[in-house]
Parts: structure tokens; C-alpha cells; sequence
């Protein structure tokens, strides 16, 4: 007997009759007892918080589990139309706060447990941050499942279950070091092991070609070397609603057959270790944000994702429906998220035609209805291309689909523009070159029936420039979705005591309806209100303070104005800009230029790949400049500057809050959207930004007066390219100037002779693609412009309050219902209440 085997002896439909769960306190104290002592074993001995966690955890998940089967059930007996929200990567954050929330048994949880001598808060604090993503790709689409849940739509996520996520990130003299994130370790009590559901993938091998008993040419995919993927569940609960939707993780395991040529060679030991190899599959999660990096094993993790999540969709369509296809399309629509799982367009038209024995017309007719394409990036190192040799070596059957889908995509192109030689080159789906390679987001294109960007400016550029071609052939295929963020998470979990406020003057139905937020305007006016405001951000600051404390070992006094980035470290997204401001104003204060003086308090964090040298760099200088500002004795009170170690999800949840001034300057036509930019408007703090990605579209909303504009457009960065000249900004702008002078006389690097040598060079290299010293002036005019509001109090706060109250655009409810309308088309289905 095993998981996976049916056996006749069932539990029958009686013990799927329980009554529900209590969500009161003592309900709740007594499940929580019941594991705690019966199930971990624990007694008096037990000093580890972490089985307490362990104890809440079942409790909570109990709760969930009896919502998750009335939901599956009801999206079951509905038969409608279903989405799959197909993504390399979820940034779930830690469940069990946001469990509470949803479940609406924060209150009475803590009163429960309250009794027995625990904290929520520090029980919470115990759960590993899951990072199962890299940045905003991966954060949105946690948003996204968020709020599919609350708004009741059948959504089903599928990822990969990496052993090891995002790197944990220790920060050593300065320079970052990567430590493996061995997440899994202490067992995971939000997923659900669902071995019946395991699908078996193939790799290598070769195809074969022979006629079927009608007489039709089939083509068979043989001596492949296969791996399992078996499926872990984790639920996804809606806002108070029970709904409780589904993220599908897939694990790569080994077959349970192994090389008998090894076998009989007498290998035993050689033989079953290679099984080992197919486990190395969703080992780790690639570390590269908006950089691709060809390797083999992450072609491997997205056909495993796409392959494994076609399969498990199409068991459920034969199941409910036979070998029936017809209304295939009608029923099921899957967003890619990104490139990453785009060979899943190759993948249905192989297991519709190879598995089930429909045509190709047929196969495509249903592929290009169901598939829809999201792109999050114009960078060009970010655009997948696969060598055609590799293809060839691991999915030779994909490939043959591949030429056999873009030999008549460009018949196609022929029958518009007739002669048109190079724009047949341009838009193939394979480059030539030295040496050929698969054009990823083509395939994605030319198989699907939608493509949008994340932002407005994104998705124009989208149309205008690197997708141009395909938009003048396909107009209709193009739109736009500009990005949100779950306001469960990012305002109602992470701020309480905004949230309480926010109840008391509003009622509570802006958690779900966050356009109710737009009812605050007129209590900007408000001086009670202000006064109140302020005393929360000042808690939040103060919590915040706490923690740079004792993560950095600096201080933060709580009425300086607290100014952050945090962001993976790229290039583009420009924190080299901010440092040239920090040192302008470490220059002025050494050169008592203090008058009227805004206390700043200079916070940075994130991520830089590990491959990535100048992003390395880039956070040595700050922790150098941060060294050499905290530690003067000329800059006390006036000047702090500190790198937060291993930013993540459950850091955000604290940074957000705290922050007075969001710093979203990156290089105009860069960044998609950012949605960091979301959480700090949500939260009260005010832009400084660039007019890039969805800054274009917050400003739009709060108004000019409110947000810190300044810096070159992304039409003005492409026109100065070619006759950008750095060095002639650096001799002209006298503050510039001092602040190289600085940089380049080894201020910052007494020790370390020439280390910053690559960025003095980048910032003056007039083929800078990210045009730094261009912007710098009009960076430091807008920071004045901060710190002068910062000074009137009155005025800030005021400027505060509006970022909230006209942040309601920007929840993922508004991008997930456009989602809907435009694209998915689902009904909302609501479970039977039991
Ligand atoms: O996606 C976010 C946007 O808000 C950001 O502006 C955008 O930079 C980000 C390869 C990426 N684009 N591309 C990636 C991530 C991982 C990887 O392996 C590319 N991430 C973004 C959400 O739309």
C-alpha cells in the first residue's frame, strides 16, 4: 500500500461530517493545548517557543483545512471557469499572522492564549519569512492569490517548493555575504503533502514518429529520463469570507526505477544515488532579479512547473469532462508570470495532441485561447532566450512544436507584409547568431490571446518599443494591468495602529474596498486627526528604531525623518543616486552649513545577485559612507545611514510603517512598476520618484504638492543617449563636483585603496545607461524640497494623511478585478457556510 494507490477501504461520507471549528478563545486555548501536549509531546521541560508556534500553527490550520474543502467543493459542483496563476516564484511571507487576519480571530486568539501565558507577537516572530521569490515579481504574485481569495475567484497558483530560497544575506566589513536558507528544516505546518496528485516529467531522450489506428501520424517522445513532481498545498484564505484558495507547490522526486544498466554493472550504490540528481531540481531558487542566466537546471525548473501544472489541470478536466475538449478553452485560462513558464505554451499543444490525439489546429485553437502573458520587464539582460541546442538536448519533442508554431506564425507575417525579409528576422521565435537560441517572450506572445504590462508608462513602452512589431500585428492582444498590493497585508496586519484609526473614522469596510480610504481627504484638515496621525507614525518609527537598533547597532532618533529605500540592489534602480545625496549632505554639515538643518535618517536594504559585481559594490559604499557619517562626531543628530542585513517580506512588514520618505528614483523607462512604492503610500509616507513605472500613476492620484518629483523622463533619458556627458555635469554643478572630489579623494575607503574605483568610473562614463550625474541636480533641489516640508510639521503631516487616503487605486482588489474583467472573465463563487 502506498499514498498514491486507491484502495477499497475508504472512510465513507460520514466522516466528512463534523461540526465546525470554534473561533472563540477557550476553543481555540483547547485545540492549541490538545497539540502542545498530545500531539508534540511537550511538558514543564519544554523551553523552546518554537512548539508553541508549532501548537498555534495546527490550531489555526484546522480552521483553515474545513474552509478549503467547502471551497474546493464549491468550485467542484460550480464545473465554471477556473484561472492558474503560473509563476517560478511566490513571495508568501509568514502565514500565520495573515492567517489571523483573514480568519478574524486575532482578538480572541490572543485572548486564548493570553491565559496560558503566551503572546501572539512573539509566537509569530518564530515562523521562517518563506522566500520563495526573489522581489516584486515574486511579492505580487502573493498579492495576487491574496486577493483572489477575498474577492471569491477560483484561482489556483502553481509554483515550485525550492529547498532553499532567496539567499539569507549576512553583511561582513561592509561586503555581503550569501548563507543558504534551509527553510524547510524544521518541517513546514502550512503545506499539505498531496502524493495522489504526483505527475511524472520528462527530459532528454528523442522523438519518434509512427501512425495511429486511424492512420494519423503521432509522434511519441521515448527514452526520456523522468523525474515526479509530487504537489505540496498551502492555503490561501480570503479576507473573512471562507474562501480558502489553493497555491500548488510542485517537488521534484526520483522515479522509483533506477539505471539497470548500472544496476546489473554491478553499480548499486552509483545507481541509486543518481536519483539523487532529480531531486536537485527545485533544490534552490535562482537568486538573479531581472537578469536571466541560462542554466540548464532553471530550464529544467520551469518545464518541470509548466509540464506538471498543464498535466494536473488537464487529470481534472478528463476527470470531470472525458477526452472532451471542446469547451476546453472556454472553461480554463492560464497567466504566465513572465517568461519564466512560457514553454507551457509548447507544453498543452504536446499533451493535447500527443496525450489526447488532437490535431494541431484544434491543439492551437485551445493554447492560444487559454494562455495570457504578463511581461515585468524592458530591461534587455532580462529577455530568456534558450540556446536551441539545449532545447534539443532536454526537450527535443517542445522544440519540434516550437519551429512547427513559428514556421506558421511567419507564413502568417508573409500573408501581411509580403517581401518583408528583416521583419521576418526580427520577429521569429528563434534568433540566428552564432548561435540560435529561443525568443521566450515571442512564444509567449504569438501563443497567447493577451500580453500586458505592470504600469501604464510599462505597457506603452511595451507597445512602442520592444514588442512593436507584434503590436502592429496584433493590437488587440495588448493591455495594461498596472500592479497593487493586498491591503490585508500592507496596511490592516502590518500598521494596527493605522488600522484601528482608519476603523474608527471610516467603519471597517475599507479593508476590502480600499477606494473608502479616498473619505479621508477632508480630515487632512483636521488638527485632532493630524495629532493622531502623527502619534502613529511616531509608534511605528519608534518600533522601527528598535529594530535598525539592534539589527545594525544604530540609532534612528524617532523625529528625524526617516527616509528609506529598500529594493533588491540594481543598477537601474539607482541607490548610487542616493548615496551622492547622502554625501552632499555629509559634505555640507562638515562644512557647517546647518542652518535650518532637517534631521535625516538614511535607511537602505535588499538583495544584490550574487554574480552581480557593481550591485556588490554598491552596497560596500554604503556601508562604507554609513561607517564614516555615524561614526563623525560633526554629523550627530543631524546625519544617520544604515544597511538593514537579509530585507525581506517580514522586514517590509515593519519598514513600511515607519517610513516618512519612500525613495523611488530609478532611471525614467526602468523600473515596470515597483510595488514597494504602493506599501509606503498605503502607509503614509511620501514619494520622492522619478517619473517611471507606477510612480507616474501615484502621482497622479495624491497630486503634484504631495510627491517629490524630479529627474529626467524616459522619452528625455533616450534623446540625451549619445550625447550624455557626465563629466561636463560633474565640472558645472560645484555640489556634484565636491561630492566626487569626496568619493574620489579615498574618503570613504581610507583602507581599501581604489575598491570604488568601478563606480567613480560608471558615474563618469558617458555610456552610463542609467544616467546617474544627469538627474543628480534636480535630486538634490527635491530632496531640499522634502526637508522643508519635514520642517512644518503641519505640512507633512498633512501630506501624509493624502498619500493614504488617495493610495486605494493601488490595492491588488482593483488589479486583480481588471485582471477579471479583461481577461480571466470568472464568476465569483462563494462556498456553502457550513
Ligand atoms: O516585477 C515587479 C515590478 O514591480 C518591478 O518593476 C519589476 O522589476 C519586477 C527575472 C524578474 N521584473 N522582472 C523580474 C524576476 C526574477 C527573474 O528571474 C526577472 N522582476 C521584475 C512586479 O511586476
Amino acid at each position: 500500500s502506498s499514498p498514491t494507490r486507491p484502495t477499497r477501504n475508504c472512510p465513507n461520507d460520514a466522516t466528512f461530517d463534523l461540526p465546525p471549528l470554534s473561533l472563540a478563545p477557550e476553543g481555540i486555548a483547547g485545540d492549541f493545548k490538545h497539540y502542545y501536549v498530545h500531539t508534540l509531546g511537550r511538558d514543564r521541560d519544554c523551553h523552546s517557543d518554537y512548539y508553541a508556534y508549532q501548537a498555534l500553527a495546527a490550531t489555526l490550520r484546522d480552521r483553515l483545512m474545513e474552509r478549503w474543502r467547502a471551497t474546493r467543493q464549491a468550485y467542484d459542483e460550480a464545473r465554471c471557469r477556473r484561472a492558474y496563476y503560473l509563476s517560478l516564484e511566490f513571495l508568501m511571507g509568514r502565514i500565520l499572522g495573515n492567517s489571523l487576519l483573514n480568519l478574524g480571530i486575532e482578538e480572541t486568539a490572543a485572548q486564548g492564549l493570553e491565559h496560558l501565558g503566551l503572546a501572539i507577537e512573539e509566537m509569530a516572530a518564530v515562523e521562517p519569512d518563506p522566500g520563495l521569490g526573489n522581489g516584486g515579481l515574486g511579492r505580487l504574485a502573493a498579492c495576487f492569490l491574496d486577493s483572489c481569495a477575498t474577492l471569491q475567484l477560483p484561482v489556483r497558483g502553481y509554483g515550485l517548493r525550492y529547498e532553499y530560497g532567496m539567499f539569507r544575506q549576512v553583511i561582513d566589513n561592509g561586503h555581503q555575504v550569501e548563507e543558504p536558507d534551509h527553510w524547510l528544516r524544521d518541517g513546514n505546518p502550512w503545506e499539505l503533502e498531496r502524493p495522489e496528485f504526483t505527475q511524472r516529467i520528462q527530459f532528454g531522450g528523442r522523438t519518434q514518429t509512427h501512425r495511429d489506428p486511424q492512420g494519423r501520424i503521432r509522434v511519441s517522445w521515448v527514452d526520456t529520463h523522468d523525474v515526479l513532481a509530487v504537489p505540496y498545498d498551502i492555503p490561501v484564505p480570503g479576507y473573512r469570507n471562507d474562501t480558502v484558495n489553493t497555491l500548488r507547490l510542485w517537488k521534484a522526486a526520483a522515479t522509483d526505477e533506477f539505471d539497470l544498466d548500472e544496476f546489473n554493472a554491478g553499480s548499486y550504490p552509483e545507481s541509486v544515488a543518481q536519483k539523487n540528481a532529480a531531486e536537485h531540481i527545485t533544490m534552490v531558487l535562482y537568486p538573479n532579479d531581472a537578469s536571466e542566466n541560462g542554466k540548464e537546471l532553471r530550464l529544467r525548473q520551469q518545464y518541470l512547473l509548466a509540464s506538471a501544472s498543464l498535466k494536473d489541470v488537464l487529470r481534472d478536466w478528463v476527470r470531470l469532462h472525458g477526452q472532451d475538449f471542446s469547451r476546453f478553452a472556454e472553461l480554463n485560462c492560464f497567466q504566465l508570470n513572465d517568461t519564466h513558464p512560457a514553454v507551457a505554451v509548447a507544453e498543452l499543444m504536446r499533451l493535447l495532441m500527443d496525450e489526447h490525439g488532437l490535431e494541431w489546429d484544434e491543439a492551437w485553437a485551445i493554447s492560444r485561447q487559454t494562455m495570457a502573458y504578463t511581461n515585468h520587464t524592458l530591461l534587455p539582460e532580462a529577455l530568456e532566450r534558450w540556446p536551441v541546442r539545449m532545447f534539443r538536448q532536454l526537450l527535443p519533442r517542445l522544440l519540434e512544436i516550437i519551429f512547427e508554431i513559428n514556421a506558421r506564425f511567419l507564413a502568417e507575417v508573409t500573408l501581411r507584409w509580403p517581401g518583408d525579409v528583416d521583419r521576418l528576422r526580427r520577429m521569429s521565435l528563434i534568433e540566428e547568431g552564432h548561435e540560435q537560441q529561443v525568443r521566450m517572450a515571442y512564444l509567449a506572445i504569438v501563443g497567447s490571446f493577451s500580453v500586458n504590462g505592470v504600469a501604464e508608462l510599462h505597457s506603452k513602452l511595451l507597445r512602442e518599443g520592444l514588442f512593436r512589431d507584434f503590436y502592429e500585428f496584433w493590437p488587440e492582444r495588448f493591455n495594461n494591468k498596472t500592479n497593487g498590493v493586498t491591503p490585508r497585508r500592507w496596511l490592516a496586519m502590518c500598521n494596527p495602529g493605522l488600522r484601528e484609526l482608519l476603523n474608527e473614522t471610516l467603519g471597517d469596510a475599507w479593508v476590502c474596498d480600499l477606494e473608502q480610504l479616498g473619505r479621508l481627504i477632508p480630515y487632512a484638515d483636521d488638527s485632532a486627526f493630524r495629532d493622531r496621525w502623527q502619534v502613529i507614525k511616531g509608534a511605528n518609527k519608534a518600533r522601527l528604531a528598535d529594530h535598525i537598533k539592534e539589527l545594525c547597532g544604530i540609532s534612528f532618533p524617532p523625529d528625524a525623518m526617516f527616509d528609506v529605500q529598500v529594493k533588491r540592489i540594481h543598477e537601474y534602480k539607482r541607490q548610487l543616486l542616493n548615496v551622492l545625496h547622502i554625501i552632499h549632505l555629509y559634505r555640507r554639515i562638515k562644512q557647517g552649513e546647518t542652518a535650518d538643518w532637517t534631521p535625516r535618517c538614511v535607511l537602505f536594504g535588499g538583495k544584490a545577485a550574487p554574480g552581480y559585481f557593481m550591485a556588490k559594490l554598491i552596497i560596500k559604499l554604503i556601508n562604507n559612507v554609513a561607517r564614516v557619517v555615524n561614526t563623525d562626531p560633526a554629523t550627530a543628530e543631524l546625519l544617520r545611514v544604515a544597511f538593514v542585513p537579509d530585507y525581506r517580506v517580514s522586514l517590509m512588514e515593519i519598514i513600511a510603517p515607519g517610513t516618512d520618505l519612500s525613495e523611488q528614483i530609478s532611471t525614467a523607462g526602468k523600473e515596470a512598476s515597483g510595488t514597494g512604492n504602493m506599501k509606503f503610500m498605503m502607509n503614509g509616507a511620501v514619494t520622492i520618484g522619478t517619473l517611471d513605472g507606477a510612480n507616474i500613476e501615484i502621482r497622479e492620484q495624491v497630486g503634484d504638492d504631495n510627491f517629490f518629483l524630479f529627474g529626467l523622463t524616459a522619452a528625455g533619458v533616450e534623446s540625451l543617449r549619445g550625447h550624455y556627458n557626465p563629466n561636463g555635469l560633474i565640472a558645472s554643478d560645484p555640489a556634484l563636483r565636491e561630492v566626487m572630489n569626496l568619493l574620489e579623494s579615498g574618503h570613504f575607503n581610507r583602507f581599501e585603496p581604489g575598491i570604488f574605483d568601478p563606480i567613480i568610473h560608471s558615474i563618469r562614463n558617458p555610456h552610463d545607461p542609467w544616467m546617474t550625474a544627469a538627474d543628480f541636480r534636480s535630486y538634490i533641489e527635491a530632496q531640499e524640497r522634502a526637508a522643508s516640508a519635514y520642517r512644518d510639521h503641519e505640512r507633512w503631516v498633512r501630506m501624509s494623511i493624502l498619500n493614504t487616503a488617495h493610495s486605494g487605486r493601488f490595492s491588488s482588489d482593483r488589479t486583480i478585478l481588471d485582471y477579471n474583467r479583461d481577461i480571466w472573465r470568472l464568476e465569483h463563487i462563494r462556498p456553502q457556510r457550513r
